[in-house]
Formats: structure tokens, sequence, C-alpha cells
């Protein structure tokens, strides 16, 4: 099965937006039930601990993960971005998202340009709370996925 692998600092709202994108995937899978299309994709997610804990477990995740989410939640992203090298190289497919976008006056949209700025890398503004940005991330994730 297909593993969609979700990283960040602790507390970056992982386990959230895990449950937000279940959530979602419930509901369109009960639509898609509803109009009896099959080939559902399934996919697992893997939630993982911090990649700021020493030793993280991560590692292990980033090897098997075919898309990588990247959380980030403030303008200190050194560890994110060395983090997003090292899921490259191990052949991921990353979509950056700025998590906890509710937090923000402009909904994310200035630390992601700052992210674009330093990295080249489009992010997606996702709240797990609000469940703002969602459904665009879900759409994000099934393109990578039916990549390769
Ligand atoms: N405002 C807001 N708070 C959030 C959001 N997502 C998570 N939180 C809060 O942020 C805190 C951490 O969220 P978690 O989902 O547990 O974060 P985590 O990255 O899984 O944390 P660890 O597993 O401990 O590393 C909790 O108090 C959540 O309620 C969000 O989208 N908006
Ligand atoms: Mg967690």
């Amino acid at each position: 099965m297909k593993q969609v692998g979700i990283f960040g600092k602790r507390k970056s709202g992982k386990s959230a937006l895990m449950y937000a994108l279940t959530r979602q995937k419930i509901i369109q899978d009960a639509a898609f039930r509803a109009m009896e299309i099959s080939g559902v994709t399934r996919v697992m997610l893997v939630d993982t601990v911090g990649v700021d804990v020493e030793n993280s477990t991560a590692e292990q995740s980033a090897q098997s993960v075919k898309v990588a989410l990247m959380l980030i939640t403030d303008d200190s992203f050194e560890l994110e971005l060395a983090w997003i090298s090292k899921l490259r190289k191990a052949g991921s497919s990353i979509i950056v998202v700025v998590s906890q976008a509710d937090k923000f006056a402009d909904g994310g949209k200035a630390l992601a340009a700052a992210i674009k700025e330093v990295s080249g890398m489009e992010a997606l503004c996702v709240s797990s709370q609000t469940g703002a940005g969602v459904v665009e991330l879900d759409e994000e994730i099934n393109r990578r996925l039916a990549k390769g």
C-alpha cells in the first residue's frame, strides 16, 4: 500500500492534520460508494514523531513514503528544509504545508511566500481546525500519488 507520511516539528499539528484528512477521505469514500464508482485508491497515512526529536523515528518513515507532507508553522524552518532534502533523496514527493494556518491573520500567506523565496517550493496553507485548505491538500496528495 502506498504511504503518505506527515512530518513536522513537535506540536506542528501532524496528528490533527491526519484526522482532518481522514475525515475528508471518509466523506469522499462515502460519496464514491453512493455513486458506485470503483477503484478508489487506498493509502496509508503515517503519523510521525517530531523531526526535532533526537533520534527521531521519523527517519524510518522517511524511507518508505511515496508522498511526504512537511508541516511548517513559523519562520524558522531550516530543519524542515534539511528534512525535505533527505526525503527527496529517499524518493518521496514532497508537499510543503503551512500548518495551523488559522493562527495567522493572513491565513499563512506571508509564511508561504517566505518559504517560496528560500526554497522555491509552493506551500499549501491548511488549518485542521477550520478545515481551510484540507480539500485542496487532499487533491494535491492524490495528484502526487497518481504520478508514477
Ligand atoms: N489553531 C489551531 N490549532 C491546531 C491546529 N492543528 C493542531 N492544533 C493544536 O496544536 C496542538 C498540537 O497539535 P497536534 O496535532 O497534536 O500536533 P503534533 O504535531 O501531532 O504534536 P506531537 O505529536 O506532540 O509532535 C494541539 O493543541 C492542537 O489542538 C490548527 O489547524 N489550528
Ligand atoms: Mg502527534
